[in-house]
């Protein structure tokens, strides 16, 4: 047996997006998500949110799915535009309703809620009226929102989660036009990267100071990062492969810990990248009270030819800001690959972790996703015999294991993505990452084999 420490968050997560549905139920005013899925040839066949797995009208169905399998924590996102149909001014009290549904079942069944104030549905009057996350202001709608939420879900909510993913919003939503918004600069990343840290500092300024005293909850940041291993031992692969971390996590985690962006970026990115105000960065400096960290795989790295340029490789191979950062990137033919595409290395999140302890000074850490999409599991016989999600998770949570045991990282917790089958952004329904089968045509969810296994690893506090 290998044991997790005694109080180890066992969690699963979704998003409100991939998951809710109810699109217009209700008084919900739309995100720049459901804009973006409605243009023609921004996801895979045409495919929206709209509907989704309609948890929306499904929210006990959907705890007793956690609670069939021991369910320790669950990871969800409130929908902005559900809670503030415009963003700002009016409250929906229905969306209120529903969120109080979903917290009050959750601590029914003994499960923590873990609320991911922003994962990406932007409100779409928000982006319409004053150009969404560009403008600074938007620090100042964040907050507003948060407020609320503190206001509403703070006595019974302990454990916030403020962005997820901003790489992803800036990168893929404003520099590629991968995800909404759509946009697609070599400027823009860099601003609504800056004002998303801005945002995230305002709010846990405020919940420090108006609600932690006396709801005593903690409150933090997600960012994803994939592995960057030298492809060789020189040292141009491995400065390479330390400058490819500092473009993807060092430009979102050292404004928290080290009170500003990476020097490597500082001097690529040039006046493209926004300064930090005094004010601003005492304001950024140490808010986050654990290290949230979204893990799916890594990549080798290396330094590129000289004079040859570096571009953006497909989405999925997570070049971001590819000409800037000037990191070739790779694959080892024999590492498997999951149905994104992305390599299976349990080792890489392992060193992840590790590199995270040492530069950040070591932080708690909390997986809040780590998980894989398979083939074939539309069919609901293939994917209740997910024998190989069941090894993916058992691998990485033996990596984890050994980064807690040898190599004395502070891991705390841990959240498979995803706790059902969803909507997946640009992909649409076509890549499955769930513990449960949903069938989009009747919404039926179907436990697969690592639901099971996974409710044992619970249970067990090991594997
Ligand atoms: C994360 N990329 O997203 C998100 O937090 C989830 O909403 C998502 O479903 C999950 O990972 C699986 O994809 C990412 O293309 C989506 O680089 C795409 C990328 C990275 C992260």
């Amino acid at each position: 047996m290998k044991f997790f420490p005694a109080n180890f968050t066992w969690g699963a997560a979704t998003a409100s997006y991939q998951i809710e549905g109810a699109w217009r139920n209700d008084g919900r005013g739309p995100s720049i998500w459901d804009a973006f899925t409605h243009l023609p040839g921004k996801t895979h066949q045409h495919q929206t949110g709209d509907v989704t797995c309609d948890h929306y009208h499904r929210v006990d169905e959907d705890v007793a799915l956690m609670k069939a399998m021991g369910l320790k924590a669950y990871r969800f996102s409130l929908s902005w535009s559900r809670l503030l149909p415009l963003g700002r001014g009016e409250i929906n009290e229905a969306g209120v309703a529903f969120y109080n549904r979903l917290i009050d079942a959750l601590l029914a069944n003994g499960i923590t809620p873990w609320i991911t104030l922003y994962h990406w549905d932007l409100p779409l009057a928000l982006q319409l009226e004053t150009d969404g996350l560009i403008n600074p202001e938007i620090a100042d709608h964040f907050a507003r929102y948060a407020e609320l939420c503190f206001e509403r879900f703070g006595d019974r909510v302990k454990n916030w989660i403020t962005l997820n993913e901003p790489w992803c919003s800036a990168v893929l939503g404003h520099g590629i036009g991968y995800f909404a918004p759509g946009r697609v600069s070599q400027t823009e990343p860099y601003l609504a990267a800056h004002n998303l840290l801005r945002a995230h500092a305002k709010i846990v300024d405020l919940y420090r100071r108006k609600f932690q005293p006396a709801q005593k909850g903690v409150i933090g940041i997600t960012n994803n990062c994939d592995w960057r291993e030298p492809q060789t031992d020189s040292a141009a692969d491995r400065a390479a492969a330390e400058r490819g971390l500092e473009f993807f996590l060092g430009w979102f985690a050292d404004p928290i810990y080290r009170g500003n962006y990476p020097d490597c970026m500082r001097s690529a990115v040039g006046d493209r990248l926004p300064q930090w105000s005094d004010a601003d960065r005492a304001l950024v400096r140490d808010s986050s009270d654990f290290f949230g960290l979204n893990f799916y795989g890594g990549m080798l790295a290396s330094e590129p030819p000289a004079g040859e340029a570096v571009t953006t490789t497909v989405p999925t191979g997570n070049g971001g800001m590819a000409a800037d950062q000037r990191v070739a990137l790779a694959d080892d033919p024999t590492w498997e690959k999951t149905d994104m595409g992305w390599n299976v290395v349990p080792d890489f999140c392992r060193k992840m972790l590790g590199w995270i302890d040492r530069r950040y000074g070591h932080p708690p850490i909390y997986i809040t996703e780590n998980g894989c999409a398979l083939p074939g599991e539309e069919d609901v016989t293939v994917a209740v015999n997910d024998t190989r999600r069941v090894g993916f998770i058992n691998r990485y949570l033996s990596a984890c294991h050994a980064a807690i045991n040898d190599d004395g990282v502070d891991l705390r917790g841990y959240f498979v993505w995803s706790l059902m089958d969803n909507f997946e952004w640009a992909l649409g329904y076509s890549k499955r990452f769930g513990l449960h089968h949903v069938d989009f045509a009747t919404k039926k969810r179907t436990p697969k084999s690592s639901a099971h296994w996974y409710a044992g690893v619970m249970a067990r506090n090991g594997l």
